[in-house]
């Protein structure tokens, strides 16, 4: 019976998170996947402002025969625009020139720019109206790859086309040292696959070129409320070869009168993640303790936050995590607060449109 209970109570607690605004809930970095770094791309080749000229940009060159000019947009101001004369014509920027000098590192960049499509009239819309490459003039390790004679990284396929939209490409692809080390480097960003039965042309405006840093992603946590989740992040001084066996990483955390050690998890490359509540309002310092001392950036790591009473509405956080009562045949919160115990299981909800989904999670959230 109890099992049955918690079966359904993590269906409506999966559900209640899935459906929820979580008021009060502090920013979370939301991942080691997030690109983070300053934007390569910093000039006319990137947004085309003040410019009247592509020549006054990194726009070296075109791929087939593609007509290309600059437009005013209501939205974005000068942007590039381009009729393609077949489906692997393009204008082309050539992305080498921002990974030179100090910006010459390996590992994984993020790729992102925004289009609008116009059609020909009668057209069908395309559901993906385009693809994303990197040419090179020479063997490149670009994953993904594409060894196709000419053209190497081989992106995802643009999967918006509404006419007239603007719309936010993003993608990610690896540059080893290898590569970097080529000298005839002529790495041209630019679309194919255009789906030219269809295409009249292509705005591109914003283009941003970011290098993946795990180190910009370490942060403490200097204030929360109480019982409220908080995430502090560290990143390793060294690559290990089995974080996961190696590596032991607590936070300790203290108001000086009770003391917590919460065990840290590894989320993959050199980073860590522990998450924590501080259960009463005040002052709370944490350390850091991993088994490799040397290793500053995940031993003696320290911080003081300031923890100040949730305000918010949700139950759990006015009172605290639930436990059972000390007779074991009760629910409770923290604080001793009983909580009435309803679970349902939404047996179809794998079958249900997005709609139906979100209807029955408007309705159960305000219940
Ligand atoms: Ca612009």
């Amino acid at each position: 019976m109890k099992h049955t209970l918690l079966c359904a109570g993590s269906v409506l607690l999966a559900f209640m998170l899935a459906f929820s605004v979580l008021p009060g809930l502090p920013l979370i970095a939301s991942g080691s996947s997030v690109p983070l770094g300053s934007n390569l791309i910093e000039d006319a080749s990137s947004t085309f402002t003040d410019i009247t000229n592509l020549s006054q940009t990194h726009w070296t060159g075109t791929v087939g025969s593609p007509t290309v000019s600059l437009i005013t947009d209501a939205e974005t101001g000068t942007c590039l625009s381009f009729i393609p004369n077949s489906s692997y014509s393009s204008p082309a920027l050539n992305l080498a020139y921002y990974l030179s000098g100090a910006n010459a590192l390996s590992g994984q960049y993020y790729l992102s720019f925004q289009y609008k499509i116009t059609y020909l009239s009668g057209a069908d819309i395309p559901t993906a109206p385009f693809g994303v490459t990197i040419r090179t003039n020479t063997q490149t390790s670009f994953s993904p790859q594409n060894p196709n004679g000419q053209f190497y990284a081989d992106l995802p396929s643009a999967e918006e086309s509404q006419a007239g939209v603007w719309y936010t490409y993003t993608t990610s692809f690896d540059i080893s040292d290898a590569d970097l080390a080529i000298q005839d480097r002529n790495w041209r960003f630019c679309l194919h696959r255009i789906e030219t039965d269809a295409v009249a042309s292509i705005a591109i405006d914003n283009i941003s070129l970011r290098r993946y840093d795990e180190t910009l992603l370490a942060h403490g946590v200097t204030s929360a409320q109480t019982w409220v989740e908080n995430e502090a992040v560290f990143v390793s001084d060294t690559n290990y070869s089995d974080p996961y066996e190696d590596i032991t990483l607590d936070l300790v955390l203290t108001n000086g009168t009770v003391t917590y050690v919460i065990p840290a998890f590894w989320d993959g490359g050199r980073v860590w993640r522990v998450r924590f509540v501080c259960p009463s309002a005040g002052t709370w310092t944490y350390t850091t303790t991993c088994n490799v001392t040397t290793d500053t950036g995940l031993h003696g790591q320290t911080g003081t936050l300031t923890c100040t009473a949730y305000n918010g509405d949700l139950a759990v956080y006015q009172h605290g995590f639930i436990k059972t009562a000390p007779n074991t045949k009760y629910f409770m919160y923290d604080d001793g607060t009983p909580f009435f115990y309803l679970g349902d299981t939404h047996w179809s909800l794998g079958a249900e449109t997005p709609e139906m989904i979100e209807t029955v999670g408007a309705h159960r959230q305000s219940q």
